[in-house]
């Protein structure tokens, strides 16, 4: 018999689980056995709406044939290449591919596996190319609170999460944080961009002043911060950072792990906000979560300035292994295939309004304190229980899943960022979902 559906729970000790209460989760298995569309099939046979597309990432939806048989294909071809000093034309070929979809000027793109490892990426490409171009002295990088780059080592410091950062030791030196853009008080229930918070982005000048620009290689943030709640930039804040780092020669790093591939409704979050940056950094999406892949995009001037020296010499000592593996590579043609036929990289912006409006419903619902959206990612803060916070969005997504939706939860937020292939029917299933759970835990 299939050991799919061996769920008993003393089967589980040997997976130490990410992310994950494992102790909780051990005694009470929430296991997915199989996928289609926007639809989870749970181990006990239960159909589950994917409000949250898988973790952020399964933009086109579930077990799409084009992505399945380009991955089946492929593996049967060529299953792996070398990564370094070889190439195979599918990694070449995706590279042009996603420049073609890239905010204009985007002109090259770095292989990587994951969010996380695009992060490190970008930074050390920050750090290089302020070297090769002769000002060594910019080695700082500045983060923000509540900012989510990630798990490894430069992305936790640049990040603004405590509990992802305390255990750690001290992290990476030379990082200074501005302050997260999060005004309740001021912006709660704003549909899109908030009002409120655009000066913020002044906290960067004043980041300049005290450390000198001629210390600061990068600043990095998430154009819409997505794992700690669903914070969307105050009008003007990203336009003003670009700014600043333009007037003082420090690099501007959209992580858009996210935001990129259709999120929001344009291709990249550059595009929404019209805003540019040096350095973008993708993952999830960009495969659609099937296969691991992250991708950096580095404008043209970056890339350029590593192009000197003896040519039979590497330029950047840095790659991993499975940089633009042949099955992944696969697998991301496709998807970008799929985004295209139907038009998934801009089809956030049609259903905006109604997601809007559906989500903002619920503002009457039991212990809601917070409604927020732009394009297809919403989230509902929820007051905490006293003494006891995360508890109340925790019991929220536990019915949730048992009624039926996949909601994702951080502290006491329900974030949600459905596939891009949902229907309006869909999303008031969702919604009506949340409602009877925000009833039921009251
Ligand atoms: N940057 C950003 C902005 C992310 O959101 C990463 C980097 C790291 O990606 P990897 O592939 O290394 O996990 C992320 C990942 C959630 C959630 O529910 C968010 C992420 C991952 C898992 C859960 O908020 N974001």
């Amino acid at each position: 018999m299939s050991n799919r559906l061996n769920v008993a729970p003393n089967d589980l000790s040997a997976f130490w689980m990410p992310f994950t209460a494992n102790r909780q989760f051990k005694q009470q298995p929430r296991m997915l056995v199989a996928a289609k569309d926007m639809h989870y099939t749970t181990a006990d046979g239960r159909k589950v709406l994917d409000g949250t597309a898988g973790l952020w990432c399964v933009n086109a939806g579930h077990c799409r044939p084009k992505i399945t048989e380009a991955i089946q294909r492929q593996a049967a071809e060529l299953d792996y290449a070398p990564a370094f000093q070889m190439g195979h034309p599918l990694a070449f070929e995706l590279a042009n591919r996603l420049v073609d979809v890239a905010p204009e000027g985007m002109d090259h793109v770095f292989f990587t596996n994951s969010g996380s490892e695009s992060v490190d990426t970008a930074l050390k490409i920050a750090l290089a190319y302020q070297r090769v171009k002769g000002e060594g002295s910019r080695t700082r990088l500045i983060g923000r609170e509540r900012g989510y780059h990630g798990v490894n080592f430069g992305g936790i410091s640049v990040g603004g999460i405590v509990t992802n950062r305390k255990m750690f030791g001290t992290l990476l030196t030379g990082v200074d944080h501005m302050p997260h853009t999060h005004l309740p008080g001021k912006n709660a229930f704003t549909k899109g961009e908030p009002e409120h918070g655009g000066d913020l982005a002044d906290e960067l000048e004043r980041i300049v002043t005290l450390h000198d620009a001629s210390t600061i290689a990068a600043v990095i943030v998430e154009p819409v911060a997505g794992s700690t709640g669903v914070l969307i930039p105050p009008k003007g804040y990203l336009q003003r950072l670009r700014d600043i780092c333009t007037k003082h020669g420090i690099l501007l790093i959209f992580d858009e792990v996210i935001t990129g591939f259709g999120r929001l409704g344009t291709p990249f979050a550059a595009d929404y906000f019209s805003v540019i940056p040096d350095i973008i950094t993708t993952a999830k999406g960009v495969s659609n979560g099937v296969i691991p892949m992250g991708a950096v995009f580095v404008k043209k001037e970056i890339h350029d300035a590593f192009m000197a020296g003896p040519e039979h010499m590497i330029e950047f000592f840095h790659g991993y292994t499975y940089s633009g593996n042949p099955i992944a590579s696969a697998a991301a043609i496709a998807t970008l295939d799929t985004y295209k036929e139907e038009g998934l990289l801009t089809r956030g912006a049609e259903l905006a309004p109604y997601w809007e409006e559906a989500l903002h419903s619920l503002k009457d619902a039991p212990n809601v304190i917070d409604i927020r959206n732009i394009g297809l990612v919403g989230a509902i803060e929820l007051k905490p229980i006293d003494g006891q916070p995360t508890k109340r969005a925790f019991s929220a997504f536990v019915k949730a899943f048992e009624k039926g939706c996949l909601i994702r939860t951080t502290g006491d937020i329900i974030a949600l960022s459905p596939p891009l292939i949902i229907e309006k029917g869909q999303i008031d299933e969702l919604v009506d979902c949340i409602r009877d759970v925000l009833k039921a835990i009251d």
